[in-house]
C-alpha cells in the first residue's frame, strides 16, 4: 500500500491514468470515490485473506450474528480510518486539490436498516472486527435499502433506494459459494429398521448468492489488520427449475417467468417497519431464506474441521438479532436429523448450546407470532420440527406445573394456531438478553416472566453500545483532536478512559476549545440546512435535536407541542427574553403508520408557521431534515447542545441516539427509560434533565387505570391552547381536520403515551435547559462530565461482555 502521503499521491495519480484514462483535472468526484474505494479494498482484500488464513489454521471459536438488517452506512471514510489511512490521504487529497469530505458524499449509505436494531448490528461488527474477535455479519443483501423519504408539502413521501445503482465498491460476489434453499414442497416419511426418515418433495429451489464485504477493524499500533466478514444472501432463479415448470408438469414458459419474478423478490427490499409486525409471507421467505443459506455457509465452513458435530458448540455460535432469525433453531435441527443422523435429544442439546437471542422490544405489536399454516406451506419438514418442539415443550411444562396449564397455554410456541417466535427462541438457545438494565429487569419480570422462572440462568443483560470511532473519531474529528490532545490516544483503545478529560471539566482552556468546536460543528450543519433548504439558522441558538424513527411511544409529537406552546408564549409576550432554540427533527415514518406521518407533517407546519414569523425568528426555529440516515446522523450529532430522549418510560428496550449524542457532548432531556437511567446513574441530576413518569408509574397506570387525559386538558390552560389548535384553522391547522387523529388520539384514546401527563414537568425541564444554558462555563462542564462518561457506552465495552459471557470467544491472537 502507501506509507506515506507523496506514496499515496504517486499510487493514486497513476491509478486515475490507468483506470480511467483521463488527466487529473478532468476526474469528478465520483471518479475519485471510484478510484480511491477500490485501492483500499484491493489492499484489504491481502490482509482479508491473512486473517481467514489465520482464522482456520488457529481453529478459533466463530460467531456469527444473524441479522435481517445491518445499517452500515457509508464506509469510506471509516476504513481509512481504521486502517490507519485517514490523514495521508486527506492531506495527499487536499495537495490535489481535492477535499476528502467531498468524496464522502458521493457514497451512497448503505441503508440495510430501520434504525437500531439495524445500526446495532452494524456496531457490533466494528467492534468485534476491532477487537480482534473472529465474529461475521450473516444478512440479506436488499436491493433496496430503508426507502429514501422526501417532504412535499410537509408530508413524507416514499421513494425506492436505490443503492446499488452505482455498484457498491466494497462487496465482492462469491458465485463458486452459492447455495440452494428449499421452500414448499411435501414432505415423505418412510420408516426403515424401526427409523423414520423424511424427504420432502417437490419443492421450489432458489439460489442464495453471498456477496462478501470486508468489516476491517481499526488497527491503531496492532502490526496486522484484523477483517472479518459481512456476508449478505441473494436470491437468484435456478434454471433447472425451467425444466421442471415447463415440463411435462403442465406448466410453461410464462410460469417459468413468474418462479423468476418470484425468486428475485426475496431480497428485493428491507421491509419498512420497526415497530408493527405484519404477518407477510414474503417476510417470512426473507427469513427462511436468510436462516437457511447462512446455516449452509456456517456448517460448510465447520466441516472444514474435520470434527463431529457434537463438538458444533465449541467451535461456532449462533446469534440472533431479535427473533427475526429465529428459524435458525428448527433449521439447525432439521440438518442435524435428517441430514447428519442425529437423534432429537442430541440434537437439541447442540442446537441449544449454539444459539442465543437478544430481544429488542417489550411492545407487544412487534412481537413476531406466525400463522401456523404459513409456516407449514413454505417449509413444511421445519414446521414439522416447530410442533415437534413445542409438543415436548408443552409436555416438559405440563409435568413441571401440573396445576397450572394457563400457565403452560401462556408459554406454549404454537398456541391459536400462531407460532409465537419469541417463545421458540427462548426454548431453543442458552442466552436470552435484554439490551439496558431497566428492559432486562422488564423482560425478566413482566414481559417473560414465566420463562424467567423456568430458565433464571438463561437470561442477563447486555446494554447496548455504539462505536466510538464513526460516532466520535469519524464523525468529530476535532474533538478526538482535543481529547487526544489533553490526556493522550490511549482512551481510542480503551474508551473508559474518556473519564480522563473529567479533570478538565473545569479548565478554561479546555471549555474554550471544546465551545469552539461545538460552534464549528454547528456552523457545518447550519451551512448544510441553508444550503439544502435556502434557509437562515442562528448558530448562537441552543441546537435541540430528536432524530430518531417516528414513533407514537418516542414521542416527537410530545416535542412538537411543547415548540407550539413556546411559540404561543413568545407571542402573547413579545418582550419574553428567551435563549434562542433551533428545534431540528430527523425521522422516517413506517409508510403504512398514519399518526406516524401525520406528525411528521404536525412538525412542518409548525416549522413552516415558526419559521416565517418575524416576530419569533431570532428565538425560535423548527426544522425536519428529511431523509434521517446514518450519514445525515453523523452531520447532526456532532452539532447538538441538547439531546431528546423523551420516550414514554418502559418503551424504549435501550436507544442508542441517547448515547452517540452524549459522546459528543450533548446533554440529554429524557425520562427515565432504557439506557438512559444508566446514563443517569453516571451522570447524576447535574449533568442531565430528567423528567416525567418513571417506568413502574406508567406500567401501574396501564394495570389499574387511572389516568384521565381530558382532566388535565381542561385543567392547564397551555396545553388546552396547543392541542385546541391541532383542530382549530389559525395558528397552526389549515382546516379542523388535518390533525383530527392526533387530536383524538390525546383526547378520545386517552393519551396513550402519557403526553399530557408529562408535558408540565417536560415544560419545566426545558426551563432549566435554557437557565443553565446562560451560564455557559457550567453548561460547559456538564457537556464535558457527557463526553467523559459516555466511554461505557462504546460497543467495545459491549462486544467484550458478549465475548465473555454469551459466546466463550477471546480475540485471536496475532
Ligand atoms: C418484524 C417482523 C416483520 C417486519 C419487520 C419487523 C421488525 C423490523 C425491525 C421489527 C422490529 C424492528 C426493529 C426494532 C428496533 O430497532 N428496536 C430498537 O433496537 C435498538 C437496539 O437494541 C434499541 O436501542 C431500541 O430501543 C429498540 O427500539
Amino acid at each position: 500500500m502507501f506509507k506515506n502521503k507523496e506514496e499515496f499521491k504517486q499510487i493514486f495519480q497513476n491509478n486515475v491514468v490507468s483506470k480511467l484514462g483521463k488527466p487529473l483535472n478532468e476526474v469528478s468526484n465520483e471518479d475519485v470515490y471510484t478510484i480511491l474505494s477500490r485501492m483500499l479494498r484491493e489492499f484489504a482484500g491481502k490482509e482479508w485473506a491473512a486473517t481467514n488464513r489465520e482464522l482456520r489454521q488457529d481453529q478459533e471459536k466463530q460467531v456469527y450474528y444473524l441479522s435481517l438488517e445491518f445499517l452500515i452506512g457509508r464506509l469510506l471514510g471509516n476504513n481509512l480510518l481504521n486502517m490507519g489511512l485517514l490523514k495521508i490521504v486527506k492531506e495527499g487529497l487536499d495537495d490535489l486539490g481535492i477535499s476528502l469530505g467531498d468524496i464522502e458524499e458521493e457514497e451512497a449509505d448503505a441503508g440495510l436498516g430501520n434504525g437500531g436494531l439495524g445500526r446495532l448490528a452494524a456496531c457490533f461488527l466494528d467492534s468485534l472486527a476491532s477487537l480482534g474477535y473472529a465474529g461475521h455479519g450473516c444478512g440479506i443483501r436488499y436491493q433496496y435499502g430503508l426507502f429514501e423519504q422526501k417532504i412535499v408539502d410537509g408530508n413524507q413521501v416514499e421513494l425506492p433506494d436505490d443503492w446499488l445503482q452505482k455498484g457498491f465498491e466494497w462487496e465482492v460476489r462469491r458465485a463458486d459459494r452459492k447455495v440452494e434453499v428449499r421452500f414448499g414442497g411435501h414432505v415423505e416419511t418412510r420408516e426403515e429398521d424401526g427409523e423414520l426418515y423424511f424427504t420432502t418433495r417437490d419443492y421450489e429451489a432458489v439460489w442464495a448468492v453471498p456477496y462478501d464485504v470486508p468489516v476491517i477493524g481499526y488497527k491503531g499500533s496492532n502490526p496486522d489488520y484484523h477483517i472479518n466478514t459481512l456476508r449478505l444472501w441473494s436470491a437468484e432463479p435456478v434454471r433447472e427449475m425451467a425444466n421442471r415448470n415447463m415440463g411435462n408438469g403442465g406448466g410453461n414458459y410464462y410460469n417459468y417467468l413468474n418462479y423468476n419474478r418470484s425468486v428475485e423478490s426475496i431480497s428485493e427490499f428491507l421491509y419498512p417497519d420497526d415497530s408493527h409486525y405484519e404477518g407477510r409471507l414474503l417476510r417470512l421467505k426473507q427469513q427462511y431464506f436468510l436462516c437457511s443459506a447462512g446455516l449452509q455457509s456456517i456448517l460448510r465452513t465447520y466441516d472444514k474441521l474435520n470434527l463431529s458435530y457434537d463438538h458444533l458448540p465449541d467451535q461456532i455460535a449462533i446469534h440472533i438479532n431479535d427473533t427475526h432469525p429465529t428459524l435458525v433453531i428448527p433449521e439447525l435441527m432439521r440438518i442435524l436429523m435428517d441430514e447428519k443422523g442425529y437423534g432429537w435429544e442430541t440434537a437439541w442439546d447442540i442446537t441449544c448450546r449454539t444459539v442465543s437471542y437478544t430481544n429488542h422490544t417489550i411492545l407487544s405489536e412487534a412481537l413476531e407470532r406466525w400463522p401456523a399454516q404459513m409456516i407449514r406451506e413454505l417449509m413444511p419438514r421445519v414446521y414439522m420440527i416447530i410442533e415437534e418442539i413445542n409438543t415436548r415443550f408443552c409436555k416438559m411444562l405440563m409435568d413441571k406445573y401440573p396445576n397450572d396449564p394457563d400457565r403452560v397455554a401462556h408459554m406454549a410456541i404454537i398456541y391459536d394456531d400462531q407460532v409465537k417466535m419469541a417463545h421458540l427462541a427462548i426454548a431453543g438457545s442458552h442466552s436470552v438478553n435484554g439490551v439496558a438494565a431497566l428492559h432486562t429487569d422488564i423482560l425478566k419480570e413482566r414481559e417473560m416472566r414465566n420463562f424467567y422462572e423456568l430458565y433464571p440462568q438463561r437470561f442477563n443483560n447486555k446494554t447496548n453500545g455504539i462505536t466510538h470511532r464513526r460516532w466520535l473519531m469519524h464523525a468529530n474529528p476535532e474533538l478526538c483532536d482535543l481529547i487526544s490532545d489533553s490526556i493522550g490516544s490511549r482512551w481510542i483503545t480503551h474508551p473508559q478512559e474518556l473519564v480522563g478529560i473529567l479533570k478538565y471539566s473545569e479548565d478554561a482552556g479546555f471549555q474554550e476549545k471544546a465551545a469552539a468546536i461545538k460552534q464549528h460543528n454547528k456552523q457545518h450543519l447550519a451551512s448544510y440546512i441553508e444550503q439544502k433548504y435556502g434557509t437562515v439558522v442562528n448558530t448562537d441558538s441552543i441546537f435541540d435535536v430528536q432524530v430518531k424513527r417516528l414513533h407514537a411511544y418516542k414521542r416527537q409529537f410530545l416535542n412538537i407541542l411543547h415548540v407550539m406552546y413556546l411559540y404561543n408564549q413568545l407571542k402573547s409576550m413579545p418582550s419574553h427574553d428567551m435563549v434562542p432554540r433551533t428545534f431540528i427533527f430527523g425521522a422516517k415514518a413506517a409508510p403504512g403508520y398514519y399518526l406516524a406521518k401525520s406528525t411528521i407533517k404536525l412538525i412542518n407546519t409548525v416549522a413552516n408557521v415558526v419559521n416565517n414569523d418575524p416576530d419569533v425568528k431570532d428565538k425560535l426555529n423548527v426544522f425536519f431534515l428529511e431523509n434521517y440516515s446514518v450519514s445525515l446522523a453523523e452531520k447532526i450529532i456532532p452539532a447538538a447542545d441538547v439531546s431528546e430522549q423523551i420516550s414514554t418510560a418502559s418503551k424504549e428496550a435501550s436507544g442508542t441516539g441517547n448515547m452517540k449524542l452524549m459522546m459528543n457532548g450533548a446533554l440529554t432531556i429524557g425520562t427515565m427509560d432504557g439506557a438512559n437511567v444508566e446514563m443517569h446513574e453516571m451522570l447524576g441530576d447535574a449533568n442531565m434533565f430528567i423528567f416525567g413518569l418513571n417506568a413502574d408509574q406508567v406500567m401501574n397506570y396501564y394495570q389499574h387505570g387511572g389516568y384521565n387525559a381530558r382532566d388535565i386538558y381542561n385543567s392547564d390552560p397551555r396545553i388546552k391552547e396547543v392541542v385546541d389548535q391541532l383542530v382549530t384553522p389559525g395558528a397552526f391547522a389549515q382546516n379542523s381536520y388535518e390533525f383530527d387523529s392526533l387530536y383524538r388520539s390525546l383526547l378520545d384514546g386517552n393519551d396513550e403515551y402519557f403526553m399530557l401527563k408529562d408535558f408540565d414537568s417536560y415544560a419545566e425541564s426545558h426551563v432549566q435547559i435554557e437557565a443553565a444554558y446562560r451560564n455557559q462555563k457550567d453548561w460547559l462542564k456538564k457537556s464535558i462530565h457527557n463526553i467523559a462518561h459516555s466511554g461505557k457506552f462504546s460497543s467495545d465495552r459491549t462486544i467484550g461482555q458478549y465475548a465473555s459471557e454469551i459466546w466463550k470467544i477471546h480475540p485471536v491472537n496475532k
